[in-house]
């Protein structure tokens, strides 16, 4: 790699509150969603127990307590010279409950420490509004998203932090991954992107459009009134970006990768033209599914489209259509087959790891929006290893990142692409979101702690900390 990133590039790490901070019932915080976890591990998932439950073990309580140590990782943070570090207001710490009237001043304080803490060590904070940690109240009360008060209720929220912090925050995005529930069957994501309280017998996949729906909604409905309050914010979305190759050239599964598309593309489609897509609307049309909006909604939309496209890439997929002739319909798109890619490797999760990827997501987005692209998650979990040194030698972690980076060049270089900047995911050592495992590690900094919640909690540098530092350094050249 030899030429430069562009000027004002904004090379950085991202992390999310519920993943780092702990201090969970701290200066009148409130449960969310994420508190009422438990770790999975050794392939055993997370449970969500709907409470907290006596005997059981809830990684988030504690994570890495950045919440009493956020001084000295953001040392550390200069240090790696990093320019932004993404991260999110945890929404209970603000209204513990989600819905009540006045919002909670110790946690508005935290986030003013946090913010100045980072403003006065040159790095600019990109931050998340809901990252997979709805109030748990609104949950209980109100069965999340699927409910329209939640709208208001997250207006409020973000208009609250967006007022506050007007003068220390620029960038912001409102939901995480809010395409992450697409596939309309997993209960992790419809807990964890809109907390719905499903009822029995229900059809599921109408319910989570419905609670998608009302999350696009109350974007757009921030994303005008952030402008409002401050002109020069620059307002996103957040969505994961998979890339579904069609698994053969059989025509049948050119139009299987497009059918699954779709549904990715359905949330940053509304984000960015402010309209619900044609596609979708055929499919609400065909599966008879009443999804609820008015004309002030639709409006909402049209005025609230997002400044910049925010994405997390972590591997690609590939569909066929092959075994199809057991009767799915190619078009009804949830049961499109995902299959394993023989041209590409997989991390110990068996995630894809695919470089190359990621610059035909960054080529596929850009000409779909053509609006600046901001790369906010990727990264490598693995099983770091300390050896007899005491250090981690992550010579895999350097490899995946650099890849990837290389891929970013030629996309900026070779195809055009107008990209804002790269905040890899995990920056430090982090509780996983999926498993809830502390030993799924992505970071540059090693964080003292296992499965069990045993640990020191000290922090250290991994080799991949010397790398990115000099990467930054050259502004994205390097060895
Ligand atoms: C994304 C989430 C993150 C994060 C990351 C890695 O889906 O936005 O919160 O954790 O994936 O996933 P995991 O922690 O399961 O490895």
């Amino acid at each position: 790699m030899k030429k430069k990133f562009p000027e004002h590039f904004l090379w950085g790490g991202a992390v999310a509150a519920h993943q780092i901070e702990g201090g969970y019932d701290q200066q009148g915080r409130g449960l969310s969603c994420a508190d009422v976890m438990t770790a999975g591990s050794n392939g055993v998932e997370r449970e969500i127990t709907h409470g907290i439950v006596e005997g059981k073990y809830y990684p988030n309580h504690e994570a890495i307590d950045f919440y009493h140590r956020y001084k000295s990782d953001i040392r550390l943070f200069k240090e790696l010279g990093l320019k932004a570090f993404r991260t999110s207001i945890s929404w209970s710490r603000i209204f513990p409950n989600g819905d009540d009237h006045e919002p909670n001043e110790g946690g508005l304080q935290f986030y003013d420490d946090l913010f100045d803490e980072l403003l006065k060590n040159g790095i600019e904070p990109v931050i998340t509004l809901s990252h997979f940690e709805i109030p748990y109240h609104l949950y209980e009360v109100y069965g999340g998203f699927r409910n329209k008060k939640l709208i208001d209720f997250f207006v409020r929220y973000a208009q609250v932090v967006m007022h506050r912090y007007k003068d220390k925050v620029k960038y912001w995005m409102t939901f995480n991954e809010i395409n992450n529930q697409a596939d309309g069957q997993s209960d992790l994501h419809a807990w964890t992107n809109s907390a719905i309280q499903f009822e029995e017998g229900e059809n599921r996949e109408a319910v989570i459009f419905q609670a998608g729906l009302n999350e696009l909604i109350a974007s757009s409905k921030v994303v005008k009134l952030g402008h409002e309050i401050n002109p020069d914010f620059q307002i996103g979305c957040m969505m994961a970006y998979v890339p579904v190759y069609a698994y053969t050239c059989q025509p049948t599964d050119q139009m299987a990768s497009i059918k699954v598309m779709h549904r990715r593309y359905f949330y940053s489609d509304v984000h960015a033209r402010g309209r619900i897509p044609h596609y979708i609307l055929k499919y609400w049309e065909k599966k008879q599914y009443h999804i609820e909006y008015n004309a002030e909604e639709l409006q909402a939309l049209r005025e609230g489209c997002v400044d910049f496209i925010g994405f997390s890439y972590y591997m690609s997929g590939a569909v066929t259509t092959v075994d199809e002739l057991d009767g799915h319909d190619i078009t009804d798109f949830p049961h499109a087959k995902m299959s394993q890619n023989p041209y590409i490797k997989s991390s110990d999760w068996g995630w894809a790891i695919d470089p190359v990827g990621l610059r035909v997501v960054l080529n596929l987005i850009y000409e779909r929006y053509e609006k600046p692209l901001f790369i906010v998650e990727n990264g490598f979990g693995a099983y770091d290893q300390k050896m007899a040194d005491g250090a981690v030698h992550d010579r895999y972690r350097i490899d995946y990142l650099k890849q990837h980076i290389e891929q970013m060049q030629k996309a900026i270089d070779e195809d055009g692409v107008d990209l804002m900047g790269y905040t890899p995911w995990g920056i430090i050592d982090l509780v996983s979101f999926g498993s809830g495992e502390m030993e799924k590690r992505y970071g540059m900094i090693y964080v003292d702690k296992d499965n069990q919640g045993h640990g020191s909690l000290a922090r250290s540098k991994k080799d991949s900390f010397e790398w990115y530092k000099n990467l930054i350094a050259e502004n994205g050249w390097t060895k």
